[in-house]
């Protein structure tokens, strides 16, 4: 049978069994996991797979486990990312057609893609085809989409919201976003020309206090502002006079029009050249100097307002700008400028930058031989490495008062915050670089009031988060870092949009609750999505929501909804057997925004009983080490990969492409040769089904005691969800183990390779799950291997596995000596093992190691020598020394665990002689090293533990 037809053949058999149809049992231990919904705007690609590849390798191992296993599925439409392409197919846009026609769609199918819905009606069907495909363990009838296209969905986010508002998590404000002056309305990533990515960046606007009018500065670093010693205009520019609000400033031409969008009021008074600000002193906001106005070629005057507060100590531009024209007495002359006054201005250090020191724009301008400011692109480097830099190492010095000794992350905050309350700054936005809409106008930031958001900042709302954290498992441990951090760091978030598909504000239809926000706890609808599905809209009565998800009345529920009370307990129920979720899988990248808001939503929402219990986070998936990409055409999707090798074929080389934080890798080579190994295995099981000898061997319970340890390994992993370790263990470690088994014992015994195969399929169920159903029914099996335990195994007895080690490494040693030596048909061959004391040496050095298995050789000798018989001694000083100079480097960490207990080499060895005899058609001998004949004593004292000395004549 061909991959696709087997795959196939046990996808059918599991639907007809409903295997993943999953109900509340009371009698058993639930277990929930889910990941992320994809966006519907597209095919799922192999980045999903990998996540979603996780979530199913994990429902299936807990199943295995005994668990009664939930693993739900649904599809994400929020947003305008669908909106903008369905009206991009309506006005005929080429890219827009062509992407979907490479997506194999027909001309009469696209025409239909001008409606948002059919994206939502034909994505989400393609995605259940292409997972079922790829062998998911969904339970199908629990998916949904969201937006208001689903009204039961709809209802239940507007019953979050509803809620939320009435426990004053979510507050009213104002927010920066991208305009288009033109079209006049807000501009998505998805609605841009160029600038995909760019943002507003909020920027503190200094003012500085003249005479009749304020100059006004735009600076990233409001915390530098205690070492400002000048400001710079362009002398060769024209500025504008305007009154905003009540007083008057001096700007660039184009600034009047972005602050009026950014709610100020504006009326333009008249121009100003740079060159009649030149010489002229302003107050500087917090140090309260007067500081003069100097001419420089950097100021843009497409940033901020083309005038710049100058900060030698701190930045490049700066800096430079002022040695030039110290440089220049010719300048300052032809500006009219006091030369002497200009060359007295000096730097002021504010802040330590650890090895940038505490002038560090200085420094690098001379490091990097920067000669004058019209080397923009030097400049530009040292500008973006300087503020990383500071921004992670600085430390505000004494001098900066009332943030000294604090970070600069934390000192930029406090300044600018107090700043702006003193009325000595205002908040000012520009884009973080050009946008051009698809309207072909430059874009702008326009604030937009009335918006809500989602209170994150909030104190209290974050220890309530926290303490939610606290409890919860993280996979891997090392993420708890990273929540903790954003916990702390996230700010307000802006939850709905004006534009695009969601759920309406339930008390106010102008606004469209946006994707981010929609998707926070979800994870609770499908405990009773596929009860739900059916209800109208009527029925989406708030207090049926209440009584399914919180503590709401069941009567008043059903009197208002129409649903009998009887089923609302019932749906109640199921709620709270399968809630809170065990554990959520997803991309790494999702730790700052989604997860995370989706801890605050639960706290919010639930009781303590059902907040989260783990999170689970990975990599981005590369391609033959890259980045995947459409135009790198290394971008592949999930059908066209499991149609050219099959789902376990794919399963099993993203499996193997990684595990842990860093980003998986899918080689490609791997994939083209996973599919005969999986067919190996195959034939493997269908060849030996019932073989094997049926007396005992020696040898028998060895591979018993290493199938155990396998097995104990791989359990352990996969509880961790390291199945890339589980994998290698009972797909690559055990058959090599096994091989060795063979090797010893010639057939094996029957059991054994029973047990060998059971454990094997049993072990990679959860990876390639097709195939394993498959092997299980060859080997004789009736019911699904998924209803199998999984392999627990248990701790290995050592000192069996040390001595077969010991036969197996003495082996090859044999082989290598007889090779270099060129001896074809020895006459004897004699193991020499290690004498007691050197064991005892070992077994102290092992007791002396530091935590990385490290041994100091002085305190090895101090300790040792007195112990070993004075005829050994001279021979005890060169072992002790070989062996911490040469063999613990080469053993690896850990080496003292296999010292730790003596094995008695001289009996094992023995044991195996008729082993060695038959591979090396000779007499074989096994001596201890004090007994050994003097002719052999040279060879002899080379003997270590675990390494007898060979002797072949
Ligand atoms: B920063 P962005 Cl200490 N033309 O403030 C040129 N540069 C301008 C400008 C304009 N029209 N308007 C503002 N800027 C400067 C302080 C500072 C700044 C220090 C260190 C680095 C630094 C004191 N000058 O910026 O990337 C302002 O200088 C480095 C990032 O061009 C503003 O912050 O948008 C910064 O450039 C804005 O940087």
């Amino acid at each position: 049978m061909n991959t696709q037809a087997l795959e196939k053949k046990w996808q059918k058999k599991w639907e007809e069994a409903r295997l993943f149809e999953s109900e509340p049992k009371e009698d058993q231990d639930k277990y929930f996991v889910n990941c992320p919904y994809p966006y519907m705007n597209g095919y799922l690609h192999l980045g999903h797979a990998f996540t979603y590849l996780r979530a199913d390798m994990v429902s299936r191992y807990q199943r295995m486990k005994n668990k009664n296993v939930l693993f739900p599925f649904a599809f994400h439409c929020t947003g305008t990312p669908i909106v903008a392409a369905a009206q991009r197919v309506k006005e005929g846009e080429k890219g827009q057609i062509n992407a979907l026609k490479q997506m194999g769609l027909s001309k009469t199918l696209i025409k239909t893609f001008s409606k948002p819905e059919e994206w939502t009606k034909y994505f989400p069907d393609k995605a259940i085809e292409d997972l079922t495909k790829f062998g998911t363990s969904v339970d199908w009838r629990r998916s949904f989409i969201t937006t208001s296209l689903n009204p039961p969905y709809d209802g239940f986010i507007r019953w979050q919201f509803n809620k939320l508002l009435a426990g004053e998590y979510l507050i009213k404000g104002t927010f920066p976003v991208v305009w288009c002056p033109k079209r006049e309305t807000v501009v998505g990533d998805h609605d841009r020309l160029s600038g995909e990515g760019e943002t507003p960046q909020e920027y503190t606007l200094l003012k500085f206090k003249g005479k009749d009018h304020f100059l006004v500065a735009a600076t990233l670093r409001p915390e530098t502002v205690f070492g400002q010693t000048n400001l710079w205009v362009d002398g060769d520019g024209t500025y504008t006079k305007a009154k905003v609000g009540n007083e008057t400033w001096v700007m660039s031409q184009e600034m009047p029009f972005k602050l009026k969008l950014q709610g100020h009021k504006v009326k333009e008074l008249g121009k100003i050249q740079g060159r009649d600000l030149i010489g002229q002193k302003y107050m500087a906001p917090q140090i309260d100097n007067e500081i003069i106005v100097l001419p420089s070629k950097f100021c843009d005057a497409s940033i901020g307002s083309g005038i710049v507060t100058s900060v030698p100590s701190d930045s490049p531009d700066d800096y430079q700008g002022l040695v030039d024209l110290q440089n220049s007495s010719s300048d300052c002359e032809n500006w009219d400028l006091d030369y002497e006054f200009v060359k007295s201005i000096q730097p002021i250090a504010i802040l330590d930058s650890g090895e940038m020191g505490t002038l560090p724009a200085p420094k690098l301008c001379k490091e990097l031989e920067i000669k004058n400011q019209t080397q923009r692109k030097k400049l530009e480097q040292a500008k973006q490495d300087l503020y990383m830099h500071s921004f992670n190492h600085g430390i505000m010095l004494h001098s900066t008062e009332y943030v000294a000794g604090k970070p600069v992350e934390e000192a930029r905050e406090i300044v600018k915050t107090k700043l702006v309350e003193e009325g000595k700054a205002t908040i000012y936005y520009e884009l973080t670089g050009p946008v051009e809409s698809r309207w072909l106008a430059d874009c702008v930031v326009k604030i937009v009031d009335n918006q809500w958001f989602l209170e994150y900042s909030s104190e209290e709302w974050t220890k309530t988060t926290e303490k939610a954290l606290e409890t919860m498992d993280l996979y891997p441990s090392k993420a708890r870092s990273q929540f903790e951090y954003v916990l702390q760091w996230l700010k307000n978030w802006a939850c709905v949009r004006e534009k695009g598909l969601g759920t309406k504000l339930p008390w106010d239809d102008n606004w469209v609750i946006e994707s981010l926000s929609d998707s926070t706890i979800y994870m609770a609808y499908y405990t009773v999505a596929h009860y739900l599905k059916d209800l109208n809209e009527k029925q989406l009565k708030e207090s049926l929501f209440d009584a399914i998800f919180g503590d709401g009345n069941t009567k008043l529920a059903a009197e208002e909804s129409g649903v009998k009370q009887a089923e609302i307990i019932k749906w109640r129920n199921e709620f709270n057997y399968w809630y809170p979720y065990d554990l959520r899988i997803s991309g790494k990248d999702l730790i700052q925004n989604h997860l995370s808001f989706s801890l605050y939503n639960h706290t919010a929402m639930f009781g303590e009983d059902k907040w989260p219990r783990g999170f689970a986070v990975n990599g981005w998936v590369l391609v033959d080490g890259e980045k995947m990409s459409k135009s790198k055409g290394n971008f592949f999707t999930l059908k066209e990969l499991t149609s050219k090798y099959g789902a376990d074929v794919v399963r099993f080389t993203l499996c193997n492409a990684g595990e842990g934080l860093d980003d998986p890798n899918w080689e490609i080579s791997f994939a083209e040769t996973a599919g005969k190994k999986l067919k190996n295995w195959l034939s493997f099981v269908k060849k030996n089904k019932g073989k094997g000898r049926t007396t005992t061997h020696p040898i028998d319970t060895w591979f018993s005691e290493i199938m155990a340890s396998v097995a104990h390994q791989a359990n352990a992993a996969s509880e961790r969800l390291k199945f890339r370790t589980s994998t290698r263990l009972f797909f690559f470690e055990l058959p090599q183990y096994f091989k060795w088994y063979i090797q010893r014992a010639g057939e094996p015994h029957v059991g054994i390779l029973k047990e060998y195969i059971s454990i094997v399929n049993r072990g990679i169920a959860p990876i390639v799950p097709h195939t394993a159903e498959e092997a299980w029914s060859l080997s004789g099996e009736e019911d699904f291997i998924l209803n199998q335990p999984f392999p627990e195994g248990h701790k290995s007895n050592l000192s069996l596995i040390i001595g077969e080690d010991l036969v197996k490494q003495t082996l090859e040693d044999t082989r290598a000596i007889l090779s270099i030596a060129g001896i074809d048909n020895p006459e004897e061959i004699v193991f020499i093992v290690a004498p007691e004391w050197k064991w005892n040496a070992v077994h102290t050095a092992g007791e002396l190691a530091d935590g990385r298995g490290q041994v100091k050789l002085n305190q090895l000798i101090s300790g040792v020598m007195p112990t070993i018989p004075p005829e050994s001694k001279k021979l005890g000083a060169d072992f002790l020394k070989k062996w911490v100079l040469k063999d613990i480097p080469s053993l690896g960490p850990d080496w003292q665990s296999k010292y730790a207990q003596q094995v008695d080499e001289a009996e094992i060895l023995s044991a195996a002689v008729d082993f060695f005899t038959n591979i090396f058609n000779c007499k074989i001998t096994v001596v201890n090293a004090d007994q050994a004949k003097s002719s052999m004593t040279s060879k002899a004292n080379q003997s270590s533990p675990l390494r007898p000395a060979i002797f072949v004549s």
